[in-house]
């Protein structure tokens, strides 16, 4: 492996507070168990979400300087529509304030009760959206992108087969959007191949279905085509995007991923008509047109951070930083999802603490340890986040994978931090005997895993 040296030097610190262990077993108790209400202030490494969380640079700061707070025609729009159309080519750009807004207005512009949509896999805010409206999200990610160990370059493609066949099941009159999530988080972060993309696109023309992207992490996803896909090797990165987005009609996008900002989303789409009605009801719940939820100077940190994303010693760097990581968890042993994706490293916890049965969270075991010892966020995405209820016995029933992601923040922690997190889990790992399940103390109706408190299990 490349050695992922950083491609920045550090201008601006924010000191981090050091907690003790035994300060950490308070708060941890306190918190019910729950990393969600332990203040991020007490939080050593905050790996809980690569979402909203990346370090501008001094060009986006600067940037911000020059906000323009018209209430309409802002000259920051300009740049950011510019700049939107340049990489995605898309004809109708309307700015939101994160993604799931995006979301929010295409479907409730496109979608009616009893509707399909399906996509490699839904990333949760987008399912949620399209359930809102009464219709149904349908995964077809291929079979290898559920298989933890599969080695397969581009776990994140769409089956065909099984996309050919709700087309036949459904009729296509019932899809109104076929969606690709890249990468697919979902899916622990796996690329989506340009020839399986060309695939999904033929397939959606062929039966006149529109196809948009999920395109929060469309850099990274493009940064892995040149890496693995040999017709790409010599292209550059926004050459990659272009042609990518050129195969489909729009997209939604959370700038808090790869637009590397704290806050920012758009939506853009070919279609005039569908562009219009969306617009109008932006400016019913988020703003005029020309700033959709956002301060212009949030427009003008966008247009910044889309070319900087852009820039290939960057994206090297962010791509080997994880799989940095994921290699030291690796060596030591330690069971993660592989290949490596592009924002975060999953640790397998079914494999790390195979003593723990589902109904008492294997990968909250594991979360709890991590701040335990050493005052780093993860997130479980197993049975407590996701389990499902059965609708008739009420029982949960858990979920294929237990998972805890450790996604990493854009140009925020170096790669000592790296090596921190992976000593700390290595010491975990080796005296993974000792970790104790949870139960629950108390659940709220639904989305539990913010607000449940837990209690080590036999502690009445
Ligand atoms: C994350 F636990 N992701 O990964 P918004 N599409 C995709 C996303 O990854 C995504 C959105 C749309 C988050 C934040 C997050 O229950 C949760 O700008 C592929 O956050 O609205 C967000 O973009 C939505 C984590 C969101 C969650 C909701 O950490």
């Amino acid at each position: 492996m490349q050695f992922p040296a950083e491609p920045f030097r550090i201008k601006v610190v924010e000191p981090i507070k050091i907690t003790t262990q035994e300060e950490r077993e308070k708060l941890i108790k306190d918190a019910g168990y729950n990393i969600f209400s332990i203040p991020a202030e007490s939080i050593y490494i905050d790996l809980l979400t690569d979402s909203g969380t990346a370090a501008m640079s001094d060009n986006q700061w600067a940037g911000l300087m020059l906000g323009d707070e018209s209430y309409a025609g802002s000259k920051n729009y300009y740049h950011f529509e510019n700049t939107v159309r340049e990489i995605f080519g898309f004809k109708n750009i309307i700015p939101t304030h994160q993604g799931r807004v995006a979301e929010n207005l295409l479907f409730s512009n496109i979608l009616k009760k009893g509707d399909v949509v399906p996509s490699n896999i839904h990333f949760d805010t987008t399912r949620a959206n399209i359930e809102y409206h009464g219709a149904t999200a349908l995964d077809c990610v291929i079979d290898e992108g559920l298989d933890p160990s599969n080695p397969h370059p581009f776990k994140g493609n769409m089956d065909i087969e099984k996309l050919e066949a709700a087309i036949q099941k459904y009729g296509k009159e019932r899809i109104p959007v076929i969606m690709i999530t890249i990468t697919n988080n979902s899916g622990g972060g796996q690329p989506v191949s340009m020839a399986n993309i060309r695939q999904v696109s033929d397939v959606a023309h062929k039966y006149g279905i529109p196809f948009f992207f999920d395109a929060c992490r469309f850099a990274e996803n493009c940064y892995f085509i040149k890496e693995r896909e040999r017709e790409f090797r010599q292209k550059s990165v926004l050459e990659i995007a272009q042609e990518l987005f050129s195969y489909g009609d729009g997209c939604t996008m959370s700038a808090k991923k790869d637009g590397l900002v704290n806050i920012g989303g758009f939506l853009a789409m070919n279609d005039d008509e569908w562009a219009q009605r969306i617009t109008n009801m932006l400016i019913l719940i988020e703003g005029f047109k020309t700033y959709g939820g956002l301060a212009g100077r949030d427009l003008e940190a966008i247009a910044r951070g889309l070319k900087e994303v852009l820039d290939e010693n960057y994206l090297r760097f962010r791509i080997n930083q994880t799989r940095y990581l994921g290699e030291m968890l690796d060596e030591q042993g330690i069971p993660i999802v592989k290949p490596v994706g592009g924002h975060a490293v999953y640790i397998d916890a079914k494999r790390f603490v195979p003593h723990i049965p589902p109904e008492q969270f294997p990968g909250q075991a594991i979360v709890v340890e991590l701040y335990r010892r050493a005052g780093i966020r993860a997130v479980e995405i197993g049975s407590l986040m996701m389990a499902k209820k059965d609708p008739t016995t009420g029982e949960n029933i858990p979920p294929k994978l237990e998972l805890v992601r450790l996604a990493i923040p854009r140009r925020v922690y170096t790669n000592m931090h790296m090596q921190y997190v992976a000593e700390a889990l290595g010491e975990i790992y080796r005296d993974r005997e000792k970790l104790r399940g949870f139960e629950i103390e108390y659940e709220p109706e639904f989305l539990r895993h913010f607000t449940a408190r837990l209690r080590p299990v036999g502690n009445e």
